[in-house]
């Protein structure tokens, strides 16, 4: 719980990005989109040593990241890409992940992987 910001969640279980989508909003929530340099820090302090699913992708259209709201990912306030990414891999990395201590990688969306769920708790305010 981190006030003010919001309350993530890491999940361990390795779930494809729309299986961790899924799981996330099953919990009351969503896979998480980082809006500020705050968010990024805790985020990046719920990672283990696995990339994990964030909330975003380009699967509409190529090269044009969004959220799972529709939202563009330049309007979110985090765009900390890897250095050299998004490299869209083999022509079909469409989903948005978090490579531990680096940032932000495009994945393949069947992966499995690990995932951060993030929930408005706004009864808590
Ligand atoms: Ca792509
Ligand atoms: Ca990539």
């Amino acid at each position: 719980m981190h006030p003010g910001v919001g309350y993530y969640k890491y999940h361990s279980k390795k779930l494809s990005f729309d299986a961790a989508n899924k799981k996330c909003a099953e919990e009351g929530g969503h896979l998480a989109i980082i809006n500020s340099e705050a968010e990024h820090q805790i985020v990046r302090s719920l990672l283990k040593n696995d990339s994990a699913y964030l909330g975003f992708h380009d699967r509409i259209k190529e090269g044009e990241f969004i959220t799972i709201f529709g939202e563009p990912l330049a309007a979110t306030g985090f765009t900390g890409w890897v250095k050299g990414q998004p490299d869209n891999s083999g022509g079909k990395e469409h989903c948005g992940s978090y490579y531990p201590k680096y940032g932000l990688n495009d994945m393949a969306c069947e992966k499995e992987m690990p995932f951060i769920c993030e929930y408005d708790l706004s009864w808590s305010e």
